[in-house]
């Protein structure tokens, strides 16, 4: 591809991210946001999640061979002269989250966003203590910021629950404390503030970033849509927060 100013070459993302085949969540709903975003989605799948109609929607989940993992990242990045941001979906396994750390120390990509996907629609996926210890050691150290919900916040800052801003924004802090330097702790419609609320924390600056909310439900695939925006925008050259305070409204106006 050439850049010329009529047509400027996009800035290059990967996804490291499940395959969720309905297309509501995943690597799927990952390169929607880019090409919305204008960046150039590429993908190294992790997983094949096949939601199960006669059984609740539960997830049926099969992890994909972490040599091929290995292998479709190399292809992006030999492909791909420069890949501006990284975003990391389900993981889901021990051998999956050692064989992406390899990748990222091989790599070493300047932007890296970190979903780290522990629930899905309500059903807790990987209650492996090992795999949340291992997300949280080997990955997120490497991450330049970290995106969890309400569930994942309280799972990797040690805690039981969160039910309060106050304690959102105390994860945050824990959070960033294990190695993140920007973490967007999330929490959506489900601290009843009538507001799509997250909470941002860089060190230095924290910001709690409401919308309104639409709606009360938790949104299948709101996070995937989330991350992949933020890591878009870091893409382009947005700030943390900037990149933070524009997915937002790309989830809200997806939603809404
Ligand atoms: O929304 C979290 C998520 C991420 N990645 C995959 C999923 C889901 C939830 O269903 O299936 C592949």
């Amino acid at each position: 591809m050439t850049s010329t100013p009529e047509r400027p070459v996009p800035p290059v993302v990967l996804a490291i991210a499940g395959s969720e085949a309905s297309g509501g969540a995943g690597a799927q709903t990952d390169l929607k946001t880019f090409h919305q975003l204008g960046v150039f989605g590429c993908t190294a799948l992790t997983c094949i999640v096949s939601m199960d109609p006669k059984a609740g929607f539960d997830h049926r989940f099969v992890p994909v061979d972490p040599e091929v993992i290995h292998d479709q990242i190399e292809a992006c990045a030999g492909v791909h002269t420069a890949i501006a941001a990284v975003k990391i979906g389900m993981l889901g396994t021990a051998p999956t989250i050692d064989v992406v750390e390899a990748a990222l120390e091989e790599y070493r990509f300047p932007t890296v966003v970190l979903d780290p996907v522990l629930i899905c629609k309500g059903q807790e996926f990987a209650s492996a203590r090992a795999v949340d210890d291992a997300l949280r050691s080997k990955i997120l150290p490497r991450a330049t910021m970290v995106t969890p919900n309400l569930f994942e916040s309280a799972t990797l800052a040690g805690v039981e629950e969160i039910t309060s801003v106050e304690a959102l924004k105390d994860a945050a802090k824990r959070i960033h404390d294990q190695g993140a330097p920007n973490v967007l702790a999330k929490a959506g419609p489900s601290l009843g503030t009538g507001t799509a609320l997250d909470v941002f924390y860089d060190g230095r600056t924290l910001e709690v970033l409401e919308v309104p909310a639409v709606g009360t439900e938790r949104v299948h695939g709101a996070g995937c849509t989330l991350a992949a925006a933020v890591t878009a925008e870091l893409a382009k050259g947005a700030t943390p927060l900037e990149a933070a305070v524009t997915a937002k409204n790309v989830v809200a106006a997806s939603i809404g």
